[in-house]
């Protein structure tokens, strides 16, 4: 039942929602705070005079000249549109399509939403200000990502009826308080994984995954690519990888792969979104999918060939081999090259078979090969103990809560500490999906902690941010995703932006109950915790 496609709560929301229009009274709606944001803003007044409300006779003012002002206007408009049903046309000003700016009656005031990019840097890279009266809604920020987070808490601060794309249901008033809100992340770097190698997920179903990192102003999509069930990016240098590595997953399904141009697609919806996509190759283990067309070069326990089990660590690339480094030559320029963003991530994680000296030099030689490419390295925490490894390398944590192979003064280093941030745990022990080596993580695991004191080893690190994978052992389609990471991921957004000082767990339920009906509309699959009153 939890795993069913939630379209039916969709429709029972809708039916709900039809009923409260014609019967007001008979509709009792749950208690949600006036300010249900997450992650909250960092600073938020509300200023007490009469509220905002969007009409048939609103417009969005924006400069569409500048790609970063149409995105976020496009955004809002792509929300907004279908639910309220009104035209809210994009305008360079309201000269443009004249008017006053006070129509006769409330009901079609002339009210907007401007979208401004400020000259002077402020506030900050990723921050805006959001400042809403009876007349205005105007979100100004120093960059098209932080306009663009201003239109995720507008889009927030409005009823959960304008995720519908039901317009003929009548849902308004849709109307959000006068507010000033400023604010800004504290960590640039707040991502999530998505494995799609363990299970294959279509670049539609990808794109659905995006959609929900940027609603919560998620920043990074980290796509785990390559794993020993399935090789899931085309390499047209060497087709063999695909063609003998793709067509298999966790359980024997049939998998798939992205085609370059889909890649690419991808890599241009998350960059409208302002999400950079990094790649992960996993080797020189976790990589007996891409050595079953290249056995040669196996070092492994095993013959390479399918595998749709679960455990790791059986095969490994040859790293005495010169033919591995050609391989992997062609791969990772081939990614390097679809990738606009900085980063190749190579894994380097659960290696078993090789000697130290073996890791060691395979880490630095591939080090070489990214650099060359002229990207930055990511690799698991285990790439820490390469004693050679570059500055501009960087380490991802995982283990627990400590990091086990203390990293170098100045290394950065991403925080994925599973016992809070794998979305790949149970969340009880009888929630039935999941693994469960890590313990069990329900909401109030994942939200009540501060990573900046929770993790003992980091020493001199230089903290770039969070990121919660999802490893996809257990999940077979995007539904079951979905339950495993709603609510999940917007505890460890709302972590991510801001600092613990600035957070409650008290209030953080009650805002995260009244994201449920949006889900309800959004067809987003969630778990109901029995720890939030929903
Ligand atoms: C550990 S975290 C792994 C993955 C598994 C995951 C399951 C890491 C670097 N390696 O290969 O999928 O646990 O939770």
């Amino acid at each position: 039942m939890q795993l069913r496609r939630s379209g039916l709560a969709a429709v029972l929301t809708l039916i709900a929602l039809s009923a409260c229009a014609r019967h007001p009274s008979t509709y009792v709606r749950p208690l949600y705070p006036t300010i249900s944001v997450i992650p909250i803003p960092l600073n938020v007044a509300q200023t007490g005079g009469p509220a905002f409300r969007l009409t048939p006779a609103s417009a969005i003012v924006a400069d569409t000249a500048s790609l970063d002002q149409r995105r976020a206007a496009l955004a809002f408009a792509a929300v907004s549109r279908p639910s309220t049903g009104y035209a809210l046309p994009i305008v360079a000003s309201l000269d443009s399509i004249g008017g006053a700016m006070r129509a006769p009656t409330d009901t079609n005031r002339r009210s907007i939403v401007r979208l401004r990019l400020s000259m002077d840097g402020s506030p900050g890279p990723e921050g805006y200000t959001l400042v809403s009266d009876q007349d205005s809604v105007v979100i100004t920020a120093s960059s098209g990502a932080g306009l663009f987070h201003g239109v995720q808490t507008l889009r927030q601060l409005l009823p959960f009826g304008i995720e519908t794309h039901q317009s003929a249901i009548q849902m308004g008033p849709w109307q959000l308080p006068a507010v000033k809100i400023n604010d800004a992340p504290s960590y640039a770097w707040r991502g999530s994984m998505l494995d799609v190698a363990r299970h294959f997920f279509t670049p539609d179903e990808v794109k659905q995954y995006i959609d929900i990192l940027a609603l919560y102003k998620l920043n990074t999509l980290h796509l785990h690519l390559a794993d020993d069930q399935g090789w899931r990016i085309e390499i047209k240098s060497h087709p063999e990888l695909t063609a003998l590595g793709a067509p298999s997953e966790v359980g024997g399904g049939s998998g798939g792969y992205f085609s370059q141009s889909e890649y690419v697609d991808l890599v241009r919806y998350a960059q409208d979104r302002y999400v950079t996509i990094v790649p992960e190759i996993d080797m020189p283990g976790h990589i007996n999918a891409g050595l079953i067309s290249h056995p040669e070069l196996a070092c492994g326990r095993r013959m390479p060939a399918t595998y749709t089990g679960i455990s790791g660590g059986f095969n490994a690339m040859c790293p005495d081999s010169e033919a591995t480094y050609a391989l992997l030559d062609d791969v990772i320029r081939e990614v390097a090259a679809l990738t606009p963003g900085p980063y190749i991530h190579i894994g380097g994680d659960e290696v078993q078979g090789l000697t130290k000296d073996q890791y060691a030099k395979f880490v630095q030689r591939v080090q070489g090969l990214i650099m060359k490419n002229g990207k930055r390295m990511l690799g698991w925490e285990e790439i820490a103990t390469v004693k050679a490894l570059d500055p501009s390398t960087v380490v991802q944590q995982w283990q627990g809560d400590s990091l086990a192979i203390p990293v170098q003064p100045g290394t950065d280093v991403v925080l994925s500490a599973a016992p809070h941030m794998y979305l790949d745990m149970r969340y009880t022990p009888l929630t039935e999906l999941g693994l469960r080596w890590a313990g069990n993580i329900d909401v109030r695991k994942a939200y009540d902690w501060d990573p900046a004191t929770a993790i003992k080893g980091l020493g001199q690190a230089r903290v770039l941010g969070l990121e919660a994978p999802l490893w996809s052992e257990t999940p077979r389609n995007i539904t079951a995703v979905e339950f495993l990471v709603m609510p999940r991921l917007p505890a460890i957004a709302e972590v991510a932006w801001l600092p613990a000082s600035r957070r409650s767990w008290d209030d953080f339920r009650l805002r995260l109950a009244a994201h449920g009906p949006r889900w309800n509309l959004l067809g987003i699959n969630y778990y109901r915790s029995t720890q939030i009153d929903w």
